[in-house]
């Protein structure tokens, strides 16, 4: 390390070796040590935040919960923890989730292999072994480089993990309280008696926009886009319900993992298109997901997203329960989306729509009305009327539910240098090239998790998690077996993934809106859509990979 020269002798470098790092503490990284611990590998984690759980650490944001169901949602490699957790709602919320990752912390002592308050700066590829260097946000000794030598790194980082934070005119000068749903204060925020705003209806939005407005004195909701979002229909779960599930277990598992998003193989995709069914059908079978509640909504039929006649009336079903939900005309119609429903990625509230029937609660569309500046008390917008004039809107606090630099966000943060010093941002700049969204041709021995080029967020995540931490650790036990140091992405092997990536997305409906999935949310990102849809037939490649002594890459001897 050249900088460390320049260091005073008690603060140079220390150095650690271990055969794997891993960079997060989340879901991905601390089922990756426990896999490489199971695996003989000595492995470090290195988290920057305070604690486990990842996303379920920073997004503490009021109603912060997750949409897919607890009992889903939720780790399947151990049978006893599956037994012995006790899930109190269909839905959990994110203190529920980050205390299941506590515990399962602690139950599998996770924590003396996990380095907290330690942000990986840079990953270099030297002498066939990474060298991490790390940085402790530690009071004693700030910005404390330390470098650990690791033969495989895996990255943990997380796919919503890196935050958005839109820059606006101005935006300096706000006096009042700002805060991002994917950083919030530990200690909550109190907005009683405040004037509120929130900007952005996507998830984050559409969950703490409820309970905000139940706390402000006014809340005003800035919209660029309206989202389409499906009643989540939480309640407490029955013990019988939870018994019947834990019963058989492993078939329910099974059952998810058999379908497209490896989520909700009780309430299979309907076997008909919505416009090969008559109008009474078609309604009956909406309504009945609507009533259901949840993600499974666009699951009615089976060609929601690849038939756009078929995605028009299911989005018009939507459409007409937000004008029916929805009192004033004027409101009820920004809210109304006129795009592919499922295209950005569905929501699921709890009484969202209707919290604009409450006195206490405007919208602001930003395409009819857009920010033009922020001012010392507030944010000004175009006005209403349409004229050129402008209107100040005042705000004690202004919430940022603005998303996330998604997929490759949180990896682009660190500075990642492979073979022949070549750097990832480089071999990424027209787009996040890879081979099964698991290795980068470049950068041997470095795998990502749940990474671009493989379905991990069109899925229940938790699967696709367990499912690359399994495969890794199959991978690296195979190189140990056959005596072998390095394994990397063949550059044909990537060129023909990224090629069958594009392929697959191309038959469906996603591309065609600005969504996350495309990276279109962040100025100047490479347009590309990241995931691969279609969780089944993606591991079914993976084991043929595996099985054919991992086709498709370049694999050196010791
Ligand atoms: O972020 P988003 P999120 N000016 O990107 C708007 C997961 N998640 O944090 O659509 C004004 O979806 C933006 O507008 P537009 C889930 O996968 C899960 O809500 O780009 N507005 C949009 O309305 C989810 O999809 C859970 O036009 C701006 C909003 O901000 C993902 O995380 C809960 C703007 C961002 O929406 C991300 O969700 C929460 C600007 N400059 C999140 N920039 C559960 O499991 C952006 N926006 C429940």
């Amino acid at each position: 390390m050249g900088a460390a020269k320049h260091l005073a002798p008690d603060l140079a470098p220390t150095s650690m070796k271990v055969d794997v790092a891993i960079v997060g503490a989340g879901f991905a990284g601390m089922y990756m040590l426990y896999r490489a611990r199971q695996a003989g590998f000595t492995a470090r984690v290195f988290e920057r935040g305070g604690g486990v759980g990842g996303t379920w650490y920073w997004n503490r944001y009021p109603g912060a919960r997750c949409d897919v169901p607890s009992l889903e949602y939720s780790y399947q490699f151990s049978d006893e923890l599956q037994q012995e957790w006790e899930w109190s709602e269909k839905y959990a919320t994110q203190p529920e989730i980050l205390r299941y990752a506590e515990h399962v912390a602690d139950r599998f002592d996770l924590r003396r292999d996990i380095s907290f308050n330690t942000t990986v700066i840079s990953l270099q590829w030297h002498n066939d072994a990474w060298l991490v260097t790390t940085t402790a946000a530690n009071d004693a000794s700030p910005h404390r480089e330390h470098t650990t030598t690791a033969r495989f790194v895996v990255l943990g980082t997380g796919c919503l993990s890196s935050a958005n934070v839109p820059r606006f005119p101005d935006d300096h000068l706000f006096t009042g309280g700002t805060y991002h749903t994917g950083a919030w204060p530990h200690e909550g925020v109190d907005f009683s008696g405040r004037r509120v705003a929130v900007i952005g209806t996507g998830s984050s939005g559409i969950q703490s926009i409820p309970l905000i407005a139940e706390q402000a004195a006014h809340l005003t909701v800035m919209q660029r886009t309206p989202a389409y979002s499906i009643p989540a229909r939480n309640q407490q779960l029955a013990p019988e319900y939870v018994a019947s599930i834990k019963a058989n277990y492993a078939e329910f598992r099974r059952k998810n993992s058999l379908t497209r998003a490896a989520l909700g193989g009780d309430t299979p995709t309907g076997p008909h298109g919505a416009s090969e069914v008559n109008e009474v059908e078609r309604r009956a079978a909406l309504e009945e997901r609507w009533q259901k509640g949840g993600l499974l909504f666009l699951g009615a039929f089976n060609d929601a997203l690849t038939n756009p006649e078929s995605n028009r009336l299911i989005a018009d079903f939507v459409r007409d329960k937000i004008r029916s939900t929805v009192r004033n005309p004027d409101t009820a119609r920004k809210l109304t989306p006129d795009d592919i429903i499922g295209c950005k990625r569905l929501c699921v509230d709890t009484e969202y729509y209707e919290t604009f029937n409450r006195p206490n609660v405007s919208l602001i569309d930003l395409r009819e009305q857009p920010i033009e500046r922020f001012t010392a008390n507030g944010v000004v917008v175009r006005s209403a009327t349409g004229s050129r004039s402008s209107e100040e809107h005042e705000f004690d606090a202004i919430v940022f539910a603005t998303g996330f630099d998604a997929m490759t966000g949180a990896i682009s943060k660190i500075s990642i240098t492979g073979r022949n010093g070549t750097m990832l941002r480089d071999a990424w700049s027209a787009g996040p090239v890879n081979y099964l969204g698991l290795s980068v041709h470049g950068f041997p021995n470095l795998f990502t998790i749940t990474g671009p080029g493989s379905p991990s967020v069109l899925t229940n995540m938790i699967v696709s998690i367990q499912h690359h931490v399994e495969w890794i650790a199959d991978c690296i036990t195979w190189l140990k077996d056959h005596r072998m140091s390095t394994i990397e992405a063949d550059a044909d092997a990537q060129q023909r993934w990224v090629q069958h990536v594009n392929t697959v997305a191309g038959m469906t409906l996603y591309q065609s809106c600005s969504s996350w999935y495309l990276g279109a949310n962040v100025p100047g990102k490479p347009r590309i859509f990241m995931p691969l849809p279609g969780f089944p037939a993606y591991a079914q490649t993976c084991a043929d990979v595996a099985r054919d002594g991992y086709r498709g890459f370049a694999v050196s001897h010791h």
